[in-house]
Protein backbone atom coordinates (compact mmCIF):
# COMPACT_ATOMS: atom_id res chain seq x y z
CA UNK A 1 0.00 0.00 0.00
CA UNK A 2 2.72 2.11 1.10
CA UNK A 3 4.93 1.97 -1.67
CA UNK A 4 1.82 2.46 -3.92
CA UNK A 5 0.76 5.49 -2.70
CA UNK A 6 4.12 6.27 -2.60
CA UNK A 7 4.51 6.03 -6.85
CA UNK A 8 1.65 7.85 -7.25
CA UNK A 9 1.94 11.17 -4.63
CA UNK A 10 5.11 11.40 -6.61
CA UNK A 11 3.35 10.62 -9.96
CA UNK A 12 1.12 13.95 -9.12
CA UNK A 13 3.67 16.13 -8.38
CA UNK A 14 5.49 15.31 -11.75
CA UNK A 15 1.93 15.63 -13.42
CA UNK A 16 1.67 19.05 -11.73
CA UNK A 17 4.71 20.09 -12.20
CA UNK A 18 4.64 22.62 -15.29
CA UNK A 19 8.40 23.56 -15.26
CA UNK A 20 9.83 24.46 -12.46
CA UNK A 21 6.87 25.45 -10.34
CA UNK A 22 4.07 23.01 -9.33
CA UNK A 23 0.11 24.48 -9.85
CA UNK A 24 -2.12 22.60 -6.64
CA UNK A 25 -4.01 20.92 -8.73
CA UNK A 26 -5.48 20.76 -12.40
CA UNK A 27 -8.86 22.42 -13.28
CA UNK A 28 -9.07 24.56 -9.95
CA UNK A 29 -6.05 26.30 -9.47
CA UNK A 30 -4.01 26.83 -12.54
CA UNK A 31 -1.14 28.73 -10.97
CA UNK A 32 1.70 28.77 -8.27
CA UNK A 33 0.32 29.27 -4.86
CA UNK A 34 2.40 30.63 -2.18
CA UNK A 35 2.59 28.49 0.69
CA UNK A 36 1.24 25.08 -1.44
CA UNK A 37 4.61 25.31 -3.47
CA UNK A 38 6.83 25.34 0.11
CA UNK A 39 4.95 21.55 1.08
CA UNK A 40 5.49 20.77 -2.41
CA UNK A 41 8.94 21.70 -1.99
CA UNK A 42 9.49 19.18 1.22
CA UNK A 43 7.47 16.71 -1.32
CA UNK A 44 10.45 17.20 -4.15
CA UNK A 45 12.90 17.41 -1.76
CA UNK A 46 12.63 13.11 -1.05
CA UNK A 47 13.53 12.04 -4.93
CA UNK A 48 14.61 15.42 -5.84
CA UNK A 49 16.78 18.11 -3.82
CA UNK A 50 17.29 20.25 -7.27
CA UNK A 51 13.54 20.73 -8.00
CA UNK A 52 12.54 21.32 -4.52
CA UNK A 53 14.93 24.26 -4.53
CA UNK A 54 13.58 25.14 -8.18
CA UNK A 55 10.09 25.09 -6.60
CA UNK A 56 11.33 27.88 -3.73
CA UNK A 57 12.98 29.84 -6.19
CA UNK A 58 10.48 30.28 -8.57
CA UNK A 59 8.22 31.24 -5.52
CA UNK A 60 10.64 34.27 -4.54
CA UNK A 61 10.68 35.32 -8.19
CA UNK A 62 7.26 37.19 -7.57
CA UNK A 63 8.48 38.92 -4.59
CA UNK A 64 7.37 42.65 -4.66
CA UNK A 65 10.10 45.34 -3.99
CA UNK A 66 9.05 45.94 -0.97
CA UNK A 67 8.92 42.38 0.50
CA UNK A 68 6.05 40.80 0.23
CA UNK A 69 5.96 37.24 -1.74
CA UNK A 70 1.92 37.02 -3.11
CA UNK A 71 -0.28 34.42 -2.20
CA UNK A 72 -0.60 33.42 -6.28
CA UNK A 73 1.82 33.82 -9.34
CA UNK A 74 0.08 33.97 -12.51
CA UNK A 75 2.84 32.93 -14.74
CA UNK A 76 0.00 32.17 -17.64
CA UNK A 77 -3.58 33.78 -17.59
CA UNK A 78 -5.62 30.72 -17.37
CA UNK A 79 -9.30 31.74 -17.84
CA UNK A 80 -10.33 28.13 -15.70
CA UNK A 81 -9.82 30.24 -12.37
CA UNK A 82 -11.06 33.79 -11.11
CA UNK A 83 -10.04 36.44 -9.98
CA UNK A 84 -6.97 35.89 -12.35
CA UNK A 85 -4.86 38.95 -12.51
CA UNK A 86 -6.65 41.47 -14.28
CA UNK A 87 -9.06 41.39 -11.07
CA UNK A 88 -6.04 41.81 -8.53
CA UNK A 89 -4.38 44.71 -10.58
CA UNK A 90 -1.35 44.72 -8.89
CA UNK A 91 1.23 46.59 -10.96
CA UNK A 92 4.73 44.12 -9.77
CA UNK A 93 7.16 44.95 -12.79
CA UNK A 94 8.32 41.13 -12.76
CA UNK A 95 5.21 38.87 -13.23
CA UNK A 96 1.60 39.67 -12.53
CA UNK A 97 0.39 37.85 -8.93
CA UNK A 98 -2.56 38.64 -6.72
CA UNK A 99 -1.75 41.72 -4.41
CA UNK A 100 -1.35 40.47 -0.47
CA UNK A 101 0.63 37.33 0.75
CA UNK A 102 -0.09 33.56 2.41
CA UNK A 103 1.00 31.99 5.62
CA UNK A 104 5.43 31.90 5.54
CA UNK A 105 5.75 28.58 5.42
CA UNK A 106 8.91 29.15 3.07
CA UNK A 107 11.81 29.61 5.82
CA UNK A 108 11.09 26.89 7.49
CA UNK A 109 11.08 24.77 4.45
CA UNK A 110 14.46 26.42 3.76
CA UNK A 111 15.59 25.45 6.73
CA UNK A 112 15.07 21.95 6.16
CA UNK A 113 16.13 21.65 2.42
CA UNK A 114 19.38 23.45 3.85
CA UNK A 115 20.56 20.80 6.80
CA UNK A 116 19.21 18.17 4.31
CA UNK A 117 21.14 18.97 1.48
CA UNK A 118 24.82 19.86 2.83
CA UNK A 119 26.33 20.26 -1.19
CA UNK A 120 28.26 23.42 -2.01
CA UNK A 121 25.21 24.48 -4.11
CA UNK A 122 23.02 23.99 -1.11
CA UNK A 123 24.84 26.22 0.57
CA UNK A 124 24.78 29.20 -2.28
CA UNK A 125 21.33 28.89 -2.47
CA UNK A 126 20.99 29.59 1.12
CA UNK A 127 22.51 32.59 0.58
CA UNK A 128 20.63 33.52 -1.89
CA UNK A 129 17.56 33.31 -0.11
CA UNK A 130 18.46 34.27 3.55
CA UNK A 131 17.74 37.86 2.14
CA UNK A 132 14.48 37.53 0.37
CA UNK A 133 13.44 35.46 3.22
CA UNK A 134 14.33 38.16 5.74
CA UNK A 135 12.52 41.03 3.81
CA UNK A 136 9.05 38.89 3.74
CA UNK A 137 9.20 38.62 7.35
CA UNK A 138 9.97 42.25 8.06
CA UNK A 139 7.33 43.05 5.52
CA UNK A 140 4.41 41.23 7.88
CA UNK A 141 6.04 42.23 10.86
CA UNK A 142 5.75 45.87 9.72
CA UNK A 143 2.72 45.95 7.81
CA UNK A 144 0.29 42.87 9.06
CA UNK A 145 1.42 44.12 12.75
CA UNK A 146 2.16 48.43 12.20
CA UNK A 147 0.99 48.85 16.21
CA UNK A 148 3.77 46.23 16.66
CA UNK A 149 1.40 43.98 19.30
CA UNK A 150 3.25 41.13 18.11
CA UNK A 151 0.46 39.65 16.69
CA UNK A 152 -0.30 38.97 12.33
CA UNK A 153 -2.97 39.93 10.99
CA UNK A 154 -4.55 39.18 7.42
CA UNK A 155 -6.25 42.08 5.13
CA UNK A 156 -8.33 39.33 3.28
CA UNK A 157 -9.53 35.69 4.61
CA UNK A 158 -7.14 34.06 1.42
CA UNK A 159 -3.98 35.60 3.42
CA UNK A 160 -4.77 33.04 5.69
CA UNK A 161 -4.73 30.11 3.65
CA UNK A 162 -8.22 29.08 5.33
CA UNK A 163 -10.27 31.27 3.32
CA UNK A 164 -14.06 29.99 4.86
CA UNK A 165 -13.26 30.33 8.43
CA UNK A 166 -16.22 30.89 10.69
CA UNK A 167 -13.50 33.33 13.13
CA UNK A 168 -13.79 35.70 9.56
CA UNK A 169 -17.80 36.39 9.61
CA UNK A 170 -17.84 38.50 11.69
CA UNK A 171 -15.19 40.95 11.14
CA UNK A 172 -16.45 40.14 7.22
CA UNK A 173 -19.81 41.03 7.58
CA UNK A 174 -18.34 45.14 8.51
CA UNK A 175 -17.69 44.70 4.71
CA UNK A 176 -19.16 46.98 2.36
CA UNK A 177 -20.34 44.28 -1.10
CA UNK A 178 -22.16 47.18 -2.65
CA UNK A 179 -20.30 47.97 -5.01
CA UNK A 180 -18.73 44.82 -6.24
CA UNK A 181 -20.18 44.48 -9.50
CA UNK A 182 -21.04 41.75 -11.37
CA UNK A 183 -18.94 38.54 -11.52
CA UNK A 184 -18.72 34.94 -11.92
CA UNK A 185 -17.05 32.60 -10.08
CA UNK A 186 -15.32 29.30 -11.67
CA UNK A 187 -14.53 27.33 -8.60
CA UNK A 188 -18.19 26.53 -8.38
CA UNK A 189 -17.64 24.71 -11.97
CA UNK A 190 -14.73 22.29 -11.30
CA UNK A 191 -16.21 21.37 -7.52
CA UNK A 192 -19.30 20.72 -5.66
CA UNK A 193 -20.74 24.11 -4.29
CA UNK A 194 -22.10 22.40 -1.27
CA UNK A 195 -17.75 22.37 -0.29
CA UNK A 196 -16.89 25.68 -1.30
CA UNK A 197 -17.38 29.24 0.10
CA UNK A 198 -20.63 30.61 -0.38
CA UNK A 199 -21.67 33.81 -2.51
CA UNK A 200 -21.72 35.83 0.77
CA UNK A 201 -17.84 34.73 1.07
CA UNK A 202 -17.02 35.61 -2.39
CA UNK A 203 -18.65 38.61 -2.56
CA UNK A 204 -16.45 40.20 0.88
CA UNK A 205 -13.59 38.66 -0.86
CA UNK A 206 -14.00 40.55 -3.82
CA UNK A 207 -15.10 43.75 -2.05
CA UNK A 208 -11.81 43.39 -0.10
CA UNK A 209 -9.96 42.91 -3.42
CA UNK A 210 -11.45 45.64 -5.18
CA UNK A 211 -10.27 47.90 -2.04
CA UNK A 212 -6.56 46.91 -2.21
CA UNK A 213 -6.86 47.48 -6.02
CA UNK A 214 -8.33 50.62 -5.76
CA UNK A 215 -5.07 52.08 -2.81
CA UNK A 216 -2.42 50.05 -4.99
CA UNK A 217 -2.24 47.64 -2.57
CA UNK A 218 0.18 49.85 -0.88
CA UNK A 219 0.59 47.67 2.61
CA UNK A 220 0.30 51.29 4.83
CA UNK A 221 -2.70 51.99 3.32
CA UNK A 222 -4.04 48.60 4.01
CA UNK A 223 -2.52 48.47 7.58
CA UNK A 224 -4.93 51.81 8.36
CA UNK A 225 -7.71 51.89 6.33
CA UNK A 226 -8.97 48.03 5.13
CA UNK A 227 -12.33 47.39 6.18
CA UNK A 228 -11.26 43.87 7.10
CA UNK A 229 -7.95 43.20 9.37
CA UNK A 230 -8.18 40.39 11.71
CA UNK A 231 -5.19 39.24 13.66
CA UNK A 232 -4.70 35.34 12.36
CA UNK A 233 -3.39 32.66 15.52
CA UNK A 234 -2.47 30.43 11.71
CA UNK A 235 0.22 32.87 10.55
CA UNK A 236 1.07 34.42 13.83
CA UNK A 237 2.25 31.05 14.97
CA UNK A 238 3.74 29.86 11.18
CA UNK A 239 5.64 33.42 11.48
CA UNK A 240 7.09 33.12 14.98
CA UNK A 241 8.19 29.72 14.11
CA UNK A 242 9.43 30.65 10.36
CA UNK A 243 11.34 33.61 12.46
CA UNK A 244 13.00 31.27 14.69
CA UNK A 245 13.68 29.40 11.76
CA UNK A 246 15.51 31.99 10.18
CA UNK A 247 17.41 33.06 13.42
CA UNK A 248 19.16 29.32 13.00
CA UNK A 249 20.08 29.77 9.32
CA UNK A 250 20.82 33.65 10.20
CA UNK A 251 23.13 31.69 13.16
CA UNK A 252 24.65 29.41 10.63
CA UNK A 253 25.56 31.82 7.89
CA UNK A 254 26.79 34.79 10.56
CA UNK A 255 24.26 37.42 9.56
CA UNK A 256 24.58 38.50 12.81
CA UNK A 257 22.61 42.29 12.48
CA UNK A 258 19.92 39.65 10.83
CA UNK A 259 20.03 37.49 14.01
CA UNK A 260 19.23 40.57 15.91
CA UNK A 261 16.32 41.63 14.34
CA UNK A 262 14.81 38.33 14.48
CA UNK A 263 15.34 37.72 18.14
CA UNK A 264 13.51 41.34 18.40
CA UNK A 265 10.51 39.67 16.67
CA UNK A 266 10.76 36.83 18.43
CA UNK A 267 10.35 38.17 21.64
CA UNK A 268 7.54 40.41 20.70
CA UNK A 269 5.73 37.23 19.19
CA UNK A 270 6.08 35.51 22.19
CA UNK A 271 4.93 38.17 24.31
CA UNK A 272 2.62 39.53 21.86
CA UNK A 273 0.40 36.04 21.07
CA UNK A 274 -1.34 36.59 24.93
CA UNK A 275 -3.53 39.01 22.57
CA UNK A 276 -5.18 36.10 21.08
CA UNK A 277 -5.43 34.20 24.28
CA UNK A 278 -9.36 33.67 25.43
CA UNK A 279 -9.20 33.06 28.93
CA UNK A 280 -12.78 31.78 29.42
CA UNK A 281 -12.09 29.03 26.16
CA UNK A 282 -8.82 28.71 27.12
CA UNK A 283 -7.78 29.05 23.85
CA UNK A 284 -5.71 30.76 21.02
CA UNK A 285 -8.28 32.78 18.94
CA UNK A 286 -8.52 35.78 16.20
CA UNK A 287 -8.36 38.65 17.38
CA UNK A 288 -10.33 41.39 15.46
CA UNK A 289 -7.59 44.46 15.20
CA UNK A 290 -10.60 46.43 13.29
CA UNK A 291 -13.44 46.47 15.50
CA UNK A 292 -11.68 45.34 18.65
CA UNK A 293 -12.91 41.85 19.09
CA UNK A 294 -11.49 38.90 20.54
CA UNK A 295 -12.58 35.79 18.97
CA UNK A 296 -14.24 32.73 20.31
CA UNK A 297 -13.97 30.25 18.45
CA UNK A 298 -10.96 27.31 18.49
CA UNK A 299 -9.89 26.02 14.88
CA UNK A 300 -7.17 23.96 13.61
CA UNK A 301 -4.87 27.02 13.97
CA UNK A 302 -5.69 27.25 17.97
CA UNK A 303 -3.34 24.06 17.86
CA UNK A 304 -0.16 25.72 16.09
CA UNK A 305 1.59 26.87 19.60
CA UNK A 306 3.61 23.66 20.26
CA UNK A 307 4.80 24.62 16.40
CA UNK A 308 5.51 28.00 16.81
CA UNK A 309 7.44 26.69 19.83
CA UNK A 310 5.31 28.28 23.19
CA UNK A 311 6.30 25.75 26.38
CA UNK A 312 4.22 27.28 28.93
CA UNK A 313 2.12 25.19 30.68
CA UNK A 314 -1.42 27.47 31.10
CA UNK A 315 -1.31 27.74 27.16
CA UNK A 316 -0.12 24.08 26.59
CA UNK A 317 -2.49 22.08 28.94
CA UNK A 318 -5.62 23.92 27.17
CA UNK A 319 -4.80 23.29 24.24
CA UNK A 320 -3.98 19.18 24.87
CA UNK A 321 -7.21 19.19 26.42
CA UNK A 322 -9.31 21.11 23.40
CA UNK A 323 -6.96 18.31 21.44
CA UNK A 324 -8.39 15.42 23.26
CA UNK A 325 -12.14 16.64 23.60
CA UNK A 326 -12.05 17.07 19.65
CA UNK A 327 -10.43 13.79 18.99
CA UNK A 328 -12.70 12.00 20.87
CA UNK A 329 -15.76 13.53 19.00
CA UNK A 330 -14.10 12.87 15.31
CA UNK A 331 -13.15 10.08 13.66
CA UNK A 332 -9.85 11.60 11.84
CA UNK A 333 -8.15 14.39 13.24
CA UNK A 334 -7.87 17.63 13.10
CA UNK A 335 -11.09 18.93 11.49
CA UNK A 336 -10.82 22.61 10.80
CA UNK A 337 -12.98 23.62 13.17
CA UNK A 338 -14.39 22.95 16.25
CA UNK A 339 -16.83 20.08 15.98
CA UNK A 340 -18.64 21.27 19.04
CA UNK A 341 -19.35 24.67 17.44
CA UNK A 342 -22.73 25.36 15.83
CA UNK A 343 -20.92 26.96 12.42
CA UNK A 344 -19.56 23.23 12.23
CA UNK A 345 -19.65 21.91 8.57
CA UNK A 346 -18.10 18.55 8.06
CA UNK A 347 -17.54 19.21 4.57
CA UNK A 348 -17.38 22.88 3.28
CA UNK A 349 -13.96 23.84 3.03
CA UNK A 350 -12.18 25.35 6.02
CA UNK A 351 -15.04 25.30 8.46
CA UNK A 352 -14.67 21.19 9.67
CA UNK A 353 -12.73 19.54 7.35
CA UNK A 354 -9.27 17.84 7.98
CA UNK A 355 -6.37 19.12 6.06
CA UNK A 356 -3.26 17.28 5.56
CA UNK A 357 -1.14 20.03 5.91
CA UNK A 358 -2.45 21.42 8.98
CA UNK A 359 -1.62 18.18 10.59
CA UNK A 360 1.59 18.01 9.45
CA UNK A 361 2.21 21.31 11.29
CA UNK A 362 0.40 20.32 14.50
CA UNK A 363 2.32 17.36 15.04
CA UNK A 364 5.79 18.59 14.28
CA UNK A 365 5.27 20.99 16.72
CA UNK A 366 3.55 18.28 19.47
CA UNK A 367 6.44 15.97 18.14
CA UNK A 368 8.51 18.32 19.14
CA UNK A 369 6.89 18.78 22.98
CA UNK A 370 7.72 15.52 23.07
CA UNK A 371 3.95 14.61 23.20
CA UNK A 372 4.20 11.95 20.53
CA UNK A 373 0.84 10.02 21.19
CA UNK A 374 -1.29 13.14 20.05
CA UNK A 375 2.25 13.03 16.95
CA UNK A 376 1.03 9.85 16.42
CA UNK A 377 -2.93 10.19 16.07
CA UNK A 378 -2.32 13.28 13.71
CA UNK A 379 0.08 11.11 11.61
CA UNK A 380 -2.21 7.95 11.43
CA UNK A 381 -5.29 9.51 10.80
CA UNK A 382 -3.72 11.01 8.09
CA UNK A 383 -2.55 7.89 6.39
CA UNK A 384 -5.91 6.73 6.61
CA UNK A 385 -8.00 9.67 5.24
CA UNK A 386 -5.16 9.36 2.23
CA UNK A 387 -5.42 5.49 1.98
CA UNK A 388 -9.48 5.54 2.33
CA UNK A 389 -9.77 8.75 0.12
CA UNK A 390 -6.94 9.01 -1.80
CA UNK A 391 -4.58 12.71 -2.16
CA UNK A 392 -7.62 14.65 -1.75
CA UNK A 393 -7.85 18.49 -1.10
CA UNK A 394 -9.44 18.01 2.18
CA UNK A 395 -11.61 15.09 4.51
CA UNK A 396 -14.25 15.01 6.23
CA UNK A 397 -13.50 14.14 9.60
CA UNK A 398 -16.40 12.11 10.88
CA UNK A 399 -16.29 9.85 7.39
CA UNK A 400 -13.63 9.95 5.87
CA UNK A 401 -15.10 11.15 2.62
CA UNK A 402 -12.36 12.63 0.42
CA UNK A 403 -13.79 16.72 -0.84
CA UNK A 404 -12.42 19.30 -2.92
CA UNK A 405 -10.24 18.85 -5.60
CA UNK A 406 -8.12 15.75 -6.15
CA UNK A 407 -4.75 14.26 -7.08
CA UNK A 408 -3.60 17.39 -5.05
CA UNK A 409 -0.48 18.15 -4.43
CA UNK A 410 0.28 19.61 -1.23
CA UNK A 411 -1.75 16.46 0.08
CA UNK A 412 1.29 14.09 -2.34
CA UNK A 413 3.86 16.32 -0.63
CA UNK A 414 3.19 15.77 2.88
CA UNK A 415 2.57 12.32 2.70
CA UNK A 416 5.91 11.75 1.01
CA UNK A 417 7.90 13.56 3.52
CA UNK A 418 6.03 12.92 6.93
CA UNK A 419 2.70 10.52 6.46
CA UNK A 420 4.23 7.77 4.49
C1 LIG B 1 -9.05 29.76 -3.55
C2 LIG B 1 -4.38 26.38 -3.29
C3 LIG B 1 -5.18 27.23 -2.32
C4 LIG B 1 -4.62 27.18 -0.89
C5 LIG B 1 -5.56 27.86 0.11
C6 LIG B 1 -6.94 27.27 -0.05
C7 LIG B 1 -7.42 27.45 -1.48
C8 LIG B 1 -7.76 29.13 -3.20
O1 LIG B 1 -6.52 26.78 -2.36
O2 LIG B 1 -7.56 28.80 -1.83
O3 LIG B 1 -9.24 30.17 -4.70
O4 LIG B 1 -9.92 29.82 -2.70
O5 LIG B 1 -7.82 27.82 0.86
O6 LIG B 1 -5.07 27.69 1.41
O7 LIG B 1 -3.36 27.75 -0.84
O8 LIG B 1 -4.32 25.06 -2.84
Amino acid sequence: MSAQLDNQAISILKENDLGGYTIPTKGLYPYQWNWDSAFVALGFATFNMDRAWEEIELLFEGQWDDGMVPHIIFRKDDPSYFPGPSVWGTTNPKIPTSGHSQPPVAATVVRRLFEQDTSAAGKEKIKSLFPKLLAWHRWYHTYRDPEGHGVIAIMHPWESGRDNLPDWDNAASYVDISDIGEYTRKDTSHVNPEMRPKKIDYDRYLAIVKFGRDNNWDPKIVAEQCPFFVADPGNTFILLRADRDLLAMAEALGETEAAEELKGWIALTEKGIAKLWNEEKQAFCTYDLRNDVLGTGISSASFLAPYAGIREEKYINPTREHFDRIAAKVNYTMPSYDPDHPLFESMRYWRGPVWGIINYLIATGFAELGDAARAERLRTDTVALIEKSDFAEYFDPITGEGAGGNSFSWTSAIWLTWAT
